[in-house]
C-alpha cells in the first residue's frame, strides 16, 4: 500500500505505523485520517500480525488536528466539528481501543490535543523522556475529544484529568509515568529499542488469550463486579479452548520455553 502521511511496515508479526508529517508535528489532516483507516483495516485483516506499534516521525508524536487543513478550516464559514469527530476521531478511538491484537503507542515527542488522547487509546503507552502531553483543546475554545475525558479520568482520576483539561498545561513524560497515565518512560537514546523490544515480546505471546484480556479490561470500568465475573467466565472458557493454552501448560510442565502460535 502506498501512503504519504503515514508509513506502514510489517516485520516478524509486528506492524509499525509511523505518523509521517513531521513538518506539522504529525497533526491529522483529512488524508492522514483516510490513510489511517486503510492501514488499520489492513493490519486487522492480516492474521500474521500479532502486535501493532504506533509512533511519530521527527521531533513530535502528534499535535492533534491540523489546524491549517483546508477541509477543516473553511475560512469565514463555521463548520460542524461534531461531524469531524463522527467521521474521523470517534471511529479512530473505537478502532484502537478494540483492536484485536495488542497495541503499543510509542510517544516519541509532544502529543497535543487529539494526538494526546489518541495515544491514551492504546493498550500500552510508553514515552521518550523528552516527550510531553498537552490537553491543548481549552486553548482554542474546544473540548477534549478522542475519548480523552474518559481515558484520562480512568487513568489519573477526576481532579488531575479535569485540571489538565481546563489549564492545558504541558505534562512531562516522567510526570505522566509517575501519575500512572502511561506505562513507562525511557531515556531518548534507548526509547526506540525499548519500543521494539516490547512489540517483539507481545508478538510472541498467546495473541488470542491477550485479545480476551483486552476485552475484559475494555468492559471493566463500566461493568458491575457481577457483570465482570460473568464476562471473565466467558472469556476464560474461550481462552481454555485455544492451542496456546495447551502449549503454555505443556511448556510449564516440561520446563521449557513456550512457543505460542497466537491461536
Ligand atoms: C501545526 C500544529 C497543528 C497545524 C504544530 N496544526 N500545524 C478535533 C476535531 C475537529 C477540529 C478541531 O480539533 C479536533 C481535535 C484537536 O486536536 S484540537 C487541538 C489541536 N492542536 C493544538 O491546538 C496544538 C497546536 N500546536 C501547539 O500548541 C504546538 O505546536 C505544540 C505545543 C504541539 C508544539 O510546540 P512547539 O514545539 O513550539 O512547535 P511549534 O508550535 O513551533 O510547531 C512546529 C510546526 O508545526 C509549526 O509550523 P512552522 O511552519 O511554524 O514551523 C506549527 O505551526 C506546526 N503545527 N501543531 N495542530
Amino acid at each position: 500500500m502506498n501512503f504519504e502521511c503515514i508509513l506502514l511496515t510489517e516485520q516478524e508479526g509486528v506492524a509499525t505505523l509511523t505518523l509521517n508529517r513531521p513538518e506539522r508535528l504529525n497533526s491529522f489532516n483529512a488524508q492522514m485520517h483516510q490513510e489511517m483507516r486503510d492501514a488499520l483495516k489492513w493490519v486487522k485483516k492480516n492474521s500474521q500480525i500479532r502486535c501493532l506499534l504506533v509512533t511519530g516521525a521527527g521531533r513530535g508524536f502528534c499535535a492533534g488536528q491540523d489546524l491549517a487543513d483546508r477541509s477543516f478550516d473553511s475560512g469565514e464559514e463555521l463548520i460542524d466539528l461534531g461531524l469531524s469527530l463522527e467521521k474521523n476521531y470517534n471511529p479512530l478511538a473505537e478502532t484502537i481501543s478494540s483492536f484485536p491484537v495488542p497495541t503499543i503507542c510509542a510517544v516519541n515527542g509532544v502529543a497535543a490535543g487529539a494526538g494526546a488522547n489518541f495515544a491514551l487509546c492504546f493498550d500500552i503507552v510508553i514515552a521518550a523522556k523528552s516527550a510531553s502531553f498537552i490537553q491543548a483543546f481549552c486553548k482554542i475554545g474546544l473540548v477534549p475529544d478522542t475519548g480523552g475525558t474518559w481515558t484520562l479520568t480512568h487513568a489519573i482520576g477526576l481532579p488531575r484529568a479535569r485540571a489538565l483539561a481546563l489549564l492545558g498545561d504541558k505534562l512531562s513524560a516522567e510526570q505522566a509515568a509517575s501519575w500512572g497515565m502511561i506505562w513507562k518512560c525511557f531515556d531518548d537514546e534507548v526509547f526506540v529499542d525499548e519500543a521494539n523490544k516490547l512489540a517483539t515480546q507481545l508478538s510472541n505471546q498467546p495473541t488470542k488469550g491477550l485479545s480476551y484480556i483486552k476485552r475484559a479490561f475494555l468492559s471493566a470500568p463500566s461493568n458491575s463486579l457481577s457483570e465482570q465475573l460473568t464476562l471473565e467466565q466467558a472469556l476464560q472458557t474461550a481462552a481454555g479452548h485455544t492451542q496456546d493454552y495447551r502449549e503454555g501448560v505443556a511448556a510449564f510442565t516440561e520446563k521449557r520455553p513456550a512457543k505460542f502460535k497466537g491461536y
